[in-house]
């Protein structure tokens, strides 16, 4: 009889560890899964505050309007990634919505004098010479 109930007493032990210990796997599973989760909504949120604006800009031709452009326009608030595509004189910008628009990314360029178009969809390069004398004027 003290055999059977000491053998029961243990058998409890034994089963409310291991119990237990599922439950604490469960808790570990949740908490990984959760900050997975929280990573994932991180991750879109940080996208759905980021937009990209595309500009022509009609004076922009060389590397070395590129590099003034890069120089300046990194310094603006807000400002991300910058895709340049010089054959096409075209500009990306990726920004953060709450801290600019594009309005004040063309008006930075416009201070550094690249009057930058926002139909940068339809525009056509323009390689002229006229515009070509105009390159890097500030310099
Ligand atoms: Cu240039």
């Amino acid at each position: 009889m003290k055999k059977y109930q000491t053998h029961r007493v243990q058998n409890k032990t034994h089963t409310k560890f291991k119990l237990m210990r599922n439950k604490l796997f469960i808790v570990i599973a949740l908490l990984v899964g959760l900050t997975s989760i929280n990573a994932q909504e991180r991750k879109a949120n940080a996208k759905a505050v980021q937009s990209e604006v595309v500009y022509f800009i009609p004076n922009m031709h060389c590397e070395r309007c590129q590099a003034k452009i890069e120089k300046a326009i990194t310094l603006e608030k807000g400002v991300k990634d910058l895709v340049f595509d010089l054959k096409a004189q075209k500009l990306t910008i990726v920004y953060q919505k709450q801290e600019t628009t594009p309005e004040k990314l063309r008006q930075a360029l416009a201070k550094m004098g690249y009057e930058a178009k926002s139909d940068a969809t339809t525009a056509q390069p323009q390689n002229s010479m006229r515009e070509n004398r105009s390159c890097c004027r500030s310099k």
